[in-house]
């Protein structure tokens, strides 16, 4: 049942192992950005060709900057959770009298039903549930004062150590993206990578998905408008070929970060996920630290189907982090929760819309007064 209190200790223990590298990191480098103030596949795809074969390219693209983000990331947060928030709001607004209500089983009975409409899952609804019982049982309460209690709870089950990507202490961070089909992977890097390069890092794309020509394209244009560099293969070009060229390029011209994309995949299909380990390989070869993260992209408006569908992905591309997209279209936001049982990874971003500046570092606190807060 509590699941969040074992791992929040086991968090605690990993935050301290971790702490030096992130405090050097943070004397060196602007953390003003991110802060939140506040499908089917290449099925039967085959094993990529050689290195030899593929030629990558790179190039520099000198658009101007995007413009800067409008309003703060809190009210953005909010606005992107409102539908989570209203069809919550309004289920659980339902079982209140205007002189208050009586919180008995009957009631803690009603609210759970209401809760898992969220997507959050058995586990994580019922121990909203049992706060409520422990803290107000027996009392004639308002709708305010129960929804206090469960952001406070839901707060203390998003809690996590770090939402701050691991940068390596010397050269270039390298950030490997996966994800099954239309997660959210490309759109999810743009927006990560114009947000690094405003901060003043010198970011490299990588267009690890060369199966489809459009995949190319598409990353392309996003470094069109950051006015990063872009490493890019021929069509049906080894994906790990271009991983390399990416990093070498990045180390070549002195970058901060380096960026991979990836084509989608399902956990199941077993030449693709041998793909993601040659990637991996050939990547740790040029630096051996790399990939420094391998963020898993989660579609939020599959709700519970995000989580079988990337179920086994973590252990598979050893994932250090997640990044949750498409909240803005979801009312299932709650599914984050079963995502912090399940996959024993930090939510490190989250997607609040298609637009370059629609992404925020996860704030437990914020997530929880957005989803809750009237
Ligand atoms: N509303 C909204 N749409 C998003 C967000 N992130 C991605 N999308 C949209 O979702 C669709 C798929 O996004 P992509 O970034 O192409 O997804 P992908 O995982 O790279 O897809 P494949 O490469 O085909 O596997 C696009 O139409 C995006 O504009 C988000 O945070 N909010
Ligand atoms: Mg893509």
């Amino acid at each position: 049942m509590a699941f969040w209190r074992s791992k929040k200790n086991k968090e605690e223990v990993a935050a301290g192992q971790k702490s030096t590298t992130s405090s050097e990191v943070a004397e060196k480098r602007p953390e003003s950005e991110l802060e939140t103030d506040s499908t089917e596949s290449q099925a039967g795809g085959t094993l990529p060709q050689s290195q030899s074969e593929t030629s990558a390219s790179t190039s520099s693209t000198t658009s101007p900057e995007p413009k800067p983000s409008s309003g703060g990331l809190f009210s953005k947060m909010r606005g992107a959770l409102s539908k989570t928030r209203q069809a919550l709001s309004t289920d659980i607004r339902d079982l209140f009298k205007a002189e208050g209500t009586l919180v008995d089983d009957e009631f803690l009975k009603e609210l759970f039903s209401r809760l898992i409409r969220t997507d959050m899952g058995v586990a994580s609804a019922e121990a909203i549930r049992d706060e409520v019982a422990t803290r107000l049982r027996a009392r004639v309460v308002s709708l305010e004062e129960v929804l206090e209690t469960i952001t406070q709870q839901t707060q203390t089950m998003l809690a996590q150590e770090s939402t701050e990507i691991q940068y390596t202490d010397s050269g270039p961070t390298v950030i490997l993206v996966v994800g099954v089909n239309g997660s959210g992977k490309t759109t999810s890097i743009g927006k990560l990578a114009n947000h690094l390069h405003q901060s003043g890092r010198k970011v490299v794309l990588g267009a690890g998905d060369t199966f489809r020509a459009a995949a190319v394209e598409q990353l392309t244009v996003w470094a069109g408008r950051i006015g990063c560099e872009i490493v890019t293969g021929k069509p049906e070009a080894d994906p790990a070929s271009v991983a390399y060229q990416t990093v070498d390029k990045a180390v070549a011209i002195g970058a901060d970060i380096a960026i991979i994309d990836t084509a989608g995949r399902l956990q199941t299909q077993v030449n693709l996920m041998q793909q993601l380990e040659k990637i991996r390989r050939v990547v740790e070869k040029k630096i051996d630290t790399a990939p420094h993260e391998v963020l898993l992209v989660l579609d939020a408006t599959a709700g519970q189907n995000a989580i079988s569908q990337a179920q086994g992905f973590s252990d598979a591309a050893g994932c250090t982090g997640i990044v949750l997209a498409k909240l803005d279209g979801s009312a299932k936001g709650g599914v984050i929760l079963p995502i912090r049982e399940k996959f024993q990874l930090p939510v490190k971003f989250v997607g609040l819309g298609e637009g370059v500046d629609d992404i925020a570092a996860f704030n437990a606190a914020a997530f929880a007064k957005a989803l809750f807060a009237q």
